[in-house]
């Protein structure tokens, strides 16, 4: 691997750590919040802020030329604002106001009162067709801004998602990415065995996207896949990302079914912690 491209990725994994140990830490504060659901996409957010994929600038956070992030898995906002915090949107300090009274740092992350935010989203399902929206807005007006939308492989049992699959595909929105955070469990069990999604590659082939699998932890994969949708013309790309809910917490890995939701207790804190790697 080039020297630059090493230490590129030593960077990333930095942040990777550092995230984590925000996530774990403010939802532990909290009481409550979704850990194993953010601690899974960290990987995929990270490189897409801090690998030069996304174009944003936080002193001017309505910049109509920005690219968008939509998270449409809504409940893993701690993972979000972890990273808006690290990208300069707002103090770090203010993610111990997690899901408190007053705060913009809701359970579900809400558009109107925190910027950073795109899309008001918790109710599974919506995020790809608000980021069709985008892609075709950002289209009509001659904008070259690009969409990327974060989606559960359990909310890819809504209905509304594939009726956002099959626009986009029918319409050629080639500056669309959906990546499917394909963790292998929603709320209540093992996807595979509620409502099983794959060959999931093969699915959104057939509706006329570009689409590829990766490991969604490993940051050379990602970012390769970043560069790749990138390339692509003339449709719109999917990335399934192969991730494990709970990532870099054994507590949270071993039970995935059974920690969606819920915070590391205060107790199994500095545990998993000292598991992120996560620095002072
Ligand atoms: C329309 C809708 N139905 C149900 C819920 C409740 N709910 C919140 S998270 C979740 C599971 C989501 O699983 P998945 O998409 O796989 O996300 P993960 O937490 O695994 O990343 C459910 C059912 C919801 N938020 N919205
Ligand atoms: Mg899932």
């Amino acid at each position: 691997m080039p020297q630059a491209r090493a230490e590129e990725r030593d960077k990333l994994e930095e942040l990777t750590r550092r995230i984590r140990r925000d996530i774990v830490v403010a939802t532990t504060a909290a009481g409550s919040g979704h850990p194993s659901s953010s601690l899974s996409m960290v990987e995929l957010c990270t490189s897409l802020f801090f690998g030069g994929v996304l174009r944003y600038d936080p002193a001017n956070p309505q910049d109509p030329d920005r690219d968008r992030f939509i998270l449409s898995k809504g409940h893993a906002a701690p993972g979000l604002y972890s990273v808006l915090a690290e990208a300069g949107y707002f103090p770090t300090e203010n993610l111990q106001t997690l899901r408190k009274i007053g705060s913009p740092l809701e359970g579900h992350p809400n558009m109107n009162r925190l910027p950073g935010v795109e899309a008001s989203t918790g109710s599974l399902g919506q995020g790809l067709s608000i980021g069709v929206g985008h892609a075709l807005a950002a289209r009509l007006d001659g904008r070259d801004s690009r969409v990327y939308v974060i989606v559960g492989d359990g909310e890819s049992g809504e209905g509304q998602l594939w009726e956002a699959v099959m626009y986009a595909g029918n319409h050629g929105l080639d500056n669309l990415t959906c990546i499917v955070d394909h963790n292998g469990y929603q709320q209540t069990g093992a996807v595979a065995d509620i409502q099983p999604l794959d060959p999931l590659t093969q699915k959104y082939e057939a509706f006329g996207w570009a689409a590829r699998e990766i490991d969604g932890h490993s940051l050379d994969e990602v970012t390769d896949a970043f560069d790749w949708v990138r390339g692509i013309e003339g449709r719109p790309q999917a990335i399934i990302a192969r991730t494990v809910k709970g990532k870099g917490v054994s507590l949270l890995e071993a039970d995935p079914g059974n920690w969606h939701g819920k915070p590391i207790p205060p107790e199994e804190e500095a545990k998993a912690l000292e598991e992120i790697g996560a620095p002072a």
